[in-house]
């Protein structure tokens, strides 16, 4: 598996070497009055110029032009090679993309301090990546695609059909399809910062809203500090949201029974010390009506050394809908 992270590395510019076979075929054929024809066949010939040319408008797919599921794999097997070759990743241009959707994945991790590859929806360029069956309605389509890590994990792809073909509108770390029933969604905010008689509250935003995987990315929360005073302690606050429409309960399970260079984590709901339970697996939210949220407080206490915890949520009624969220404290450089 490689691990390299591949962030920061989208650039400006045309694409060299565009798939040309993602250029729908336009209709080169003029259709031509005969000069020898009648003006009644004259007539007939007009009328069908001007219902092919009305046709030849309306951005349906004829089978002409690559689908939506070849497509999409076109497009990540070029872009898995790429990252691999440590190559610019530059998405302006291409011709299987919507300009949307480059904008927008051009700047997923502005002002982020630990981004994600928006259109892998990871941190690392996975093993490999499949194109599944599309779902077409009209001239919108979805494609799921599943990227073979250590746990092969499945994103959604989205695409539009118009005069260029198929083209990518949707993906990545932005879901696609609002037929997928994503269901927990976590969100995660550093919360206080505190010692012994002195609490500091920093209020952050929660992140995490409206985005769902099962790594944590692009919803963590990590503080970065250096040499702790004696019991210092930084909380986190992780809410857990029912974004599907009928109410549900969410098993948790935290990563890391084990605390490294002395940090203890323990998890609370309200003042009830829950950490056995979120450790084991076991614990269960009570029942959330749909866009009801539910707050657990996690603590590290006193440590020195670099920490996380990765905390996965999981829908009681379908265990396959997952949502995770990370925190942690980073070591930093001493200031002196
Ligand atoms: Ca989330």
């Amino acid at each position: 598996m490689t691990t390299r992270r591949i962030l920061g590395t989208f650039a400006s510019g045309d694409l060299q070497g565009l798939r040309a076979a993602t250029r729908r075929p336009t209709l080169s054929k003029a259709i031509g009055a005969s000069d020898t024809a009648s003006r009644a066949r004259q007539v007939i010939v007009a009328v069908l110029a001007a219902a092919i040319l009305a046709w030849s408008s309306i951005p349906v797919a004829n089978g002409a032009e690559p689908g939506p599921q070849a497509v999409v794999q076109s497009f990540y097997d070029w872009y898995i090679a790429e990252a691999e070759a440590g190559r610019p990743l530059t998405l302006r241009g291409r011709p299987d993309l919507t300009p949307a959707f480059v904008d927008w994945a051009e700047h997923y991790n502005d002002g982020q301090m630990f981004g994600a590859d928006p259109v892998l929806c990871a941190q690392a360029i996975p093993d490999s990546v499949t194109a599944g069956t599309a779902t077409i309605s009209g001239s919108k389509a979805t494609v799921p695609v599943t990227e073979a890590f250590g746990a092969p994990y499945t994103i959604t792809v989205g695409l539009t059909l118009g005069s260029a073909g198929w083209q990518i509108s949707t993906g990545g770390c932005a879901q696609a399809s609002p037929a997928v029933a994503r269901k927990p969604d976590g969100r995660i905010r550093l919360g206080t910062h505190g010692y012994p008689g002195k609490t500091t509250s920093f209020d952050a935003t929660f992140v995490g809203n409206n985005i769902y995987n099962t790594t944590g990315a692009h919803q963590k929360a990590v503080v970065e500090s250096f040499n702790e005073l004696e019991g210092s302690f930084f909380t986190f606050d992780i809410s857990i949201q029912n974004d599907r429409t009928r109410a549900d309960r969410f098993k948790v399970k935290a990563t890391g029974a084990a605390t490294r260079g002395g940090w203890k984590v323990a998890y609370f709901h309200g003042t009830t010390n829950i950490t056995a339970a979120i450790v084991a697996g076991t614990f269960r939210t009570a029942s959330l009506a749909p866009g009801a949220s539910y707050l657990i407080v996690a603590k590290l206490t006193q440590g020195s050394e670099t920490t996380t915890r990765l905390v996965t949520i999981r829908s009681v009624a379908d265990p396959t809908k997952v949502d995770a969220v990370k925190f942690g404290y980073k070591r930093g450089a001493c200031g002196c």
